[in-house]
């Protein structure tokens, strides 16, 4: 099984983060955007998108960060990562979803606002704040939600952000940016040449 990747990203950083925290038997593959990778008719047989993550399992290939993270929780059920459970998995899907159609954008709107204008996000994070209190992760044990939404709060904006009136959502963050998987994919400065 072979993971295609690139690090820096939060939608890439969330998957390899989640390989490497439980060991997964995956080969990590990271491209080259410099040699345009993901724009060569390889790569986009594998995603058609010509964006990573993809990964690639045996005749199987899978595209969008967050079908990936599922799918390696469902074909690796020693993660505990994914509840089997209707209402259980329902609640995971909510939160993936949320990161997707939620939490990117607006982390996107403040991008746009040159890091200066933080009012859609503000709501966000005391809803994930919320969620957080009284709980060590997010539904309660380490999931698939879990790195999905910390992996975009560990990005250089991310970490910019104030939470001090988010004290449950800082204290998580901190106990993931101090997990195995992040800290083995934490972003260094990208390499020349
Ligand atoms: N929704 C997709 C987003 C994938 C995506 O946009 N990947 C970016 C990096 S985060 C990429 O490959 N960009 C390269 C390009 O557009 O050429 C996911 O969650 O996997």
């Amino acid at each position: 099984m072979r993971l295609y990747t690139f690090t820096i990203t939060p939608n890439n950083r969330k998957v390899e983060a989640f390989v490497r925290h439980f060991d997964l038997p995956v080969e990590v593959h990271h491209v080259s955007f410099k040699d345009e990778e993901t724009h060569q008719p390889a790569f986009l047989a594998i995603n058609p998108m010509g964006r990573v993550p993809a990964l690639v399992d045996g005749d199987f290939r899978l595209w969008e960060s967050n079908a990936i993270l599922t799918y390696l929780a469902t074909i690796f059920p020693q993660t505990n990562a994914l509840p089997g459970d209707a209402r259980g998995r329902a609640d995971v899907d909510r939160w993936l979803h949320w990161q997707s159609c939620h939490l990117m954008p607006a982390m996107g709107a403040l991008k746009a606002a040159e890091e200066k204008d933080t009012s859609t996000l503000q709501p966000l994070l005391k809803i994930l704040d919320n969620q957080l209190q009284g709980r060590e992760y997010l539904l309660g044990s380490l999931g698939v939600a879990d790195f999905a939404i910390a992996a975009y709060l560990m990005t250089k904006m991310g970490r910019k952000l104030d939470y001090s009136a988010t004290p449950a959502l800082a204290a998580w963050l901190a106990r993931m940016a101090a997990l195995k998987g992040f800290v083995a994919t934490q972003v260094k400065a990208p390499q020349i040449g």
